[in-house]
């Protein structure tokens, strides 16, 4: 009976950490984007769908330094919807085809970007 409360306890102390870091990392990543903004158009426009159970197109060339905007059309569902970009900072949920991730890319590379739940996912290239 005894271990029966441990497992419970340990349970609960993993929802608590768990929860709190995902609340820490979602508001990090808001405010990050927020800091962000573009009205003039000038950006880099990239509309991914679906196919295949993936994202569509899943490897996307950007140039670096310059602001990109990255628009999910209606052929994305579910948990698609919800884009992550980790080594960026990036989570966020786009709830309809006028909602967009916009951030600048400030170094060159390759960078994984993913569902949240990382079912879907693909590469970001910044050159
Ligand atoms: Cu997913």
């Amino acid at each position: 009976m005894k271990n029966a409360y441990w497992i419970l306890g340990i349970f609960i102390l993993v929802i608590l950490v768990g929860g709190f870091f995902y609340y820490e990392y979602q508001s990090q990543s808001y405010s990050d984007l927020s800091s962000i903004s573009d009205d003039s158009g000038n950006f880099q426009k990239v509309v991914l769908s679906m196919k295949n159970y993936n994202y569509y197109p899943n490897t996307v060339t950007v140039k670096v330094d310059q602001p990109v905007r990255i628009y999910l059309d209606s052929s994305v569902g579910g948990c698609y919807r919800t884009f992550t970009i980790k080594q960026l900072n990036i989570y966020k949920s786009l709830p309809t085809t006028s909602d967009y991730i916009e951030f600048t890319p400030a170094q060159k590379g390759t960078f994984r970007f993913a569902c949240s739940m990382g079912m879907g996912y693909g590469n970001l290239i910044v050159e």
